[in-house]
Parts: C-alpha cells; sequence; structure tokens
C-alpha cells in the first residue's frame, strides 16, 4: 500500500531534518489525559499544545485517545505508535510535525473495559472531549434530551454505555468506587457555554441514574468552559501524498492551518499541563471569547456553507474568491454580529474579523463546504439563530443572518445550481428532508414549515414577523434566481 516507509517510533531518527519530531523520551511518559473523541481536530489542536509541554519536561501528560464509534483513527495510529504527522498549510508552503503526545489510541466499542479503565485511572486528571455538538445529547434549551434513544437505553443501566453522559457517568461512578480522586472534563467542542452545558447535561443523566454520586462529583469534578480554535479540514489523499513527498508514510496526517487559538477557563480539579507556555490563553471567564469565535468565525463559516454550496462552489477559499460572498461576510460580521458581542479582552473586534477574512482566504486549505455544511440543526442555534434574536431584541432586523438562514433552507432541498447534489448530513436530516420534499421549491411553504421546528427556532425569532418576511424573501430570491442575484439584492 505504501511506497516509503510507514512512520513508527523506530523511523523518527532516520527522517529528514526539515520534519520536526518529537525530542523528548516517549517511553518516559505517563498518561494523564484521556481524550474522547481522535479526530483530526484534536490532533491538530490540545494534542499539539500537549506536546509542546511534553517538549518541555512536564512528562504526566500524555494522552491515551478515545474514538467512540470507528475503529479507523485507532487503525491508523496504532501501527505507527500512536505517532502523526500535522502538516501546516500556508501559501508560502508547509510545515510538517510529527507529534507524540498520543501514546495510545482505543476504540470504545471494541475495547469498552479498557477504556472506563483508562477514564478511571488515578494518574488520569484530565478527561478531554471534542465528540462534536450532537454527542452531547441536549435538548433545544441546552438541557439533557431525555428522549434521546442512547440517552434512554444509558438511562436503563443496561449494557455499555452508547452515549457521552452515559460514558462519563460510569467512567466517575468508578472513580468513585475506587478512590481514583478528583478530575477535570474539559469540553473543547463549539457548543454555547460549553463546560456549563456538559455539568449540567451530566448532572441531569446522574440525577436520573445514579443520584448517590452527584455528591461525589460536586468534590471530586470540575468542567471548565474553553474556546478553540484551528482550521482543521478532513484530511485527503493529497495529504497523504504531501507526506510521502517528505520521505515516509503516514496512515493518517492532519492538515492545518498555521493559526492556533485556545482559551482555557482556569478551573482544574487535580492540575493540568501548563498550557499557557504553549501559546493558550488560560482565564477566569472564557464567554466573551466563546461567542466572538462562535459567532464570527462559525457563524460566518455556516453562512459561506450554505450560501456557497447552494452557489456549486466546493470550498471555503473557492467561495471567498467570490466577491459577492465575500462582500455579504464583511455585512454578516458588521451589521448583524459585532452588535451583539461583548468586549473581549485584549482583542480588537474588526482586526479579528480582517484575519478570519484572511484565514478563509488560505488558499493552500481546501476546506469543504459540505463539511461545514453538516448538522446545521446542531450549529445553526449557537452561530446566527441565538444572535439574530439579540438583534431583534436590540430593535433591528438582522437582514444578512435572515439570508444565511434562508441559504441553509434552500440547502435543505437537496439541489445546488450547478446540477449537483447533496444529501443532509444532520441527526434531524431525515426529518428535515421530509419538511424539504414536502414544501418543496415555494419559499412561504418551507420556510413556514422550517420555523415550525421548536428544536431549531426559539420562540422569538418563530414569532417574529419581520425576521420571517426578511427569511422568506431572501428564499424566494434565492430559489428564483439564484444565489448571486439574491446576495446582489442583500447588498444593494
Ligand atoms: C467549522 C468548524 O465544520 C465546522 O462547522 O465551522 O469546524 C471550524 O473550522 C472550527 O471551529 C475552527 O476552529
Amino acid at each position: 500500500m505504501f511506497t516509503a516507509p510507514r512512520l513508527s517510533a523506530a523511523l523518527l531518527p532516520a527522517l529528514p531534518g526539515a520534519v520536526r519530531r518529537p525530542g523528548y523520551d516517549r517511553a518516559a511518559l505517563r498518561t494523564g489525559i484521556v481524550h474522547l473523541g481522535l479526530g483530526a481536530f484534536h490532533r491538530a489542536h490540545q494534542a499539539v499544545y500537549t506536546e509542546d509541554r511534553l517538549e518541555a519536561g512536564e512528562r504526566d501528560w500524555a494522552i491515551s485517545g478515545l474514538s467512540l464509534r470507528s475503529p479507523a483513527v485507532r487503525n491508523a495510529l496504532a501501527p505507527q505508535d500512536g505517532l502523526y504527522t500535522v502538516l501546516t498549510r500556508a501559501p508560502g508552503g508547509d510545515e510538517a510535525r510529527i507529534v507524540g503526545s498520543v501514546t495510545e489510541a482505543l476504540t470504545v466499542p471494541e475495547q469498552p473495559e479498557l477504556a472506563l479503565r483508562r477514564m478511571a485511572a488515578p494518574a488520569t486528571r484530565i478527561i478531554g472531549l471534542t465528540v462534536t455538538e450532537k454527542a452531547y445529547c441536549r435538548d433545544a434549551g441546552g438541557a439533557l434530551d431525555e428522549a434521546h434513544p442512547d440517552i434512554r437505553a444509558d438511562l436503563t443501566g443496561e449494557g455499555f454505555p452508547r452515549s457521552v453522559p452515559g460514558l462519563l457517568a460510569a467512567a466517575l461512578r468508578a472513580r468513585a468506587d475506587s478512590g481514583a480522586g478528583a478530575v477535570t472534563l474539559m469540553t473543547c467542542d463549539n457548543l454555547p457555554d460549553n463546560g456549563g452545558t456538559l455539568a449540567r447535561v451530566l448532572a441531569r443523566f446522574v440525577a436520573l441514574r445514579d443520584p448517590g454520586l452527584a455528591g461525589w462529583m460536586a468534590d471530586h469534578v470540575r468542567c471548565p468552559a474553553t474556546m478553540v480554535d484551528r482550521i482543521v479540514p478532513a484530511t485527503t489523499e493529497a495529504e497523504r501524498e504531501a507526506v510521502v513527498a517528505l520521505g515516509y508514510a503516514d496512515a493518517w496526517p492532519v492538515v492545518a492551518e498555521p493559526f492556533s487559538q485556545w482559551v482555557v477557563e482556569d478551573r482544574f480539579a487535580a492540575g493540568r499541563p501548563r498550557w499557557e507556555e504553549a501559546g493558550a490563553l488560560l482565564v477566569a471567564e472564557v464567554q466573551a471569547f466563546e461567542l466572538m469565535k462562535l459567532r464570527c468565525l462559525n457563524g460566518a463559516h455556516s453562512s459561506l456553507a450554505y450560501l456557497g454550496a447552494l452557489a456549486g462552489i466546493a470550498t471555503v477559499s473557492e467561495a471567498m474568491a467570490e466577491p459577492l460572498l465575500a462582500a455579504f461576510l464583511q455585512r454578516l460580521w458588521t451589521r448583524d454580529i459585532l452588535p451583539t458581542l461583548p468586549p473581549v479582552p485584549g482583542i480588537d473586534l474588526p482586526g479579528y474579523t480582517a484575519e478570519l477574512e484572511e484565514r478563509f482566504r488560505n488558499p493552500a486549505i481546501r476546506h469543504r463546504l459540505l463539511q461545514i455544511a453538516m448538522d446545521g440543526s446542531q450549529k445553526l442555534p449557537q452561530r446566527l439563530l441565538r444572535p439574530a434574536a439579540e438583534r431583534l431584541a436590540q430593535g433591528a432586523v438582522p437582514r444578512a443572518i435572515a439570508v444565511a438562514v434562508a441559504a441553509w433552507m434552500g440547502f435543505l432541498l437537496g439541489g445546488d445550481e450547478a446540477g449537483g447534489s447533496h444529501v443532509i448530513d444532520d441527526p434531524m436530516g431525515a426529518r428535515l428532508a421530509d419538511v424539504a420534499r414536502a414544501a418543496g421549491r415555494d419559499a412561504d411553504a418551507l420556510s413556514a414549515a422550517l420555523f415550525a421546528l421548536p428544536e431549531i427556532f426559539e420562540p422569538a425569532l418563530a414569532t417574529h414577523a419581520g425576521f420571517r418576511a426578511a427569511v422568506r424573501d431572501s428564499l424566494a430570491l434565492l430559489l428564483r434566481d439564484g444565489v448571486r442575484p439574491a446576495l446582489r439584492a442583500a447588498l444593494a
């Protein structure tokens, strides 16, 4: 399969000098972090900050990575001793770094008892999560969705937990029983108030399933909030080939932009690596950073994803090359998003959005719009709909957000202007596609049917005549004339 020698610990000394690699003794590490969700994002973000601390001599924080479903990452990394490449791509060229902080990769469904043992080990002091929005099993109000099939199954207590709250509750129960000590649950997902959300869904799950655990948790568990940021598109063959060109084969390199940011609420139950010395910001309060990032970056991403995908455009940088879309983002930020943000310590917001624009334009990163378009029902509320409701409360109709929401509605019809088609990859996908099919290309019917979904639209939006009309009118234009004329009208 590979023409070049496969990455492994034994291969490290033989690699070309340009490839940065672990300079510390991996055999001397102890596992201090168990991470749930060993996807590309974790490997290009938190694992790299941790790698810097291992390099600096903090040996107690190696990462045991757990994939919740698929064995694919384990299959790629285990033969490589957990090593993988982070390929940082900028217009000026690539930089390759081999990361050694993930010393073990497991798949929970295949090794459930071992995974639980890792989470319950006394040396494990942080359990990190990048499991995507939907894995928190929250309802529209951010509380535990008790009707979620995985939650219902886990509440019976039969079989190994299927949900993230169920898995964490089992791990905490094991820690409490064995006296393993305090642990921090550190979510790094793009949720609103991610630490508070995790604490809330978990507390509710435990209240229903294992109420005796609540007292132990109050004394031993912390759930700090975090803001995480790095653009990490799905790996493609192109990156595997770029690594082969360096002289070795990596079954799963990750690709990332140069920019990376991490803001962490400094509230840990049992210590942490000195990530601040690796560039993270450890603060007392994350919320302002989180709102800025979720709304400016992720909100713009989702807007580009639906508008661009409808126009038949494939990637973020290609979308940014369309002047109407770039102008639209400026309008979205200045009129609808920035007025909803509190001041962010140390950050100039117009400078922040200017930098975002540059990051989105990075031609070395091929970030597919359809990847970002996934799970819209889970993403739109915090990215675009909450700020829309806040703008309405300020007395302004957020017209740019209305265009983006209309694009999402049009996207649910499954086709684009170039004659292409896409599936609706979303936990509510079947229902959304049914609603869209029933309404068809009738903007009135389609927008009305979607506004009627309380899981997505909060009442302040669903009942606001001005916002509804703005969305419906944009949708009518999008469906009748297409993305570019609709954008031209919106910008006029
Ligand atoms: C993107 C994010 O796929 C998406 O929804 O908006 O993954 C985005 O690239 C990251 O949050 C950037 O930090």
